[in-house]
């Protein structure tokens, strides 16, 4: 009888968990991290996604090759950054701050990802002092369109 309703504890446990009742056990995500030799900025922004509780794994790649897998993944050319990181389904590209990807994987959306163009200054792992950039992250769609998923910067978050 004991087990039978510690069992059912769990299971009622694991339903909250897969319906995302607890924010805080579910953002903690496994990031794959492409980037391409010496790209300090790319090892700075893992160190944020590590700060903010997640597993990043990173993969070196000649520069190419990093090019070929961006493109493959449909990433358009002109919206290409430094990295490319791939979580729970989605791609990561460039400076993306870590509270818009926890939003992203609470809300799920029917996209490929979120991308940062370019390399922001004031971006994590784009910090110089106390210069903060304007910039977009764009939410980048499966046809290949891309709609305004978060303004930082200079504007008053
Ligand atoms: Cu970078």
């Amino acid at each position: 009888m004991t087990t039978e309703r510690r069992v059912c504890r769990r299971s009622v446990w694991m339903a909250a968990l897969a319906i995302g009742i607890f924010p805080v056990a579910a953002t903690a995500a496994s990031f794959e991290m492409m980037t391409t030799g010496g790209c300090s900025c790319c090892h700075a922004w893992a160190r944020h996604l590590r700060a903010g509780g997640h597993d990043v794994v990173v993969k070196d790649l000649a520069m190419g090759q990093l090019m070929k897998m961006k493109l493959d993944a449909g990433i358009p050319v002109a919206l290409t950054a430094c990295h490319t990181a791939r979580v729970d389904g989605y791609l990561i590209e460039g400076h993306v701050p870590e509270q818009d990807i926890r939003k992203l994987l609470a809300e799920r959306p029917d996209a490929l990802g979120l991308l940062v163009p370019g390399m922001p200054i004031g971006s994590p792992g784009m910090e110089s002092g106390d210069k903060r950039e304007a910039y977009e992250v764009l939410l980048l769609k499966k046809d290949g369109s891309t709609e305004v998923f978060a303004k930082h910067g200079s504007q008053p978050e």
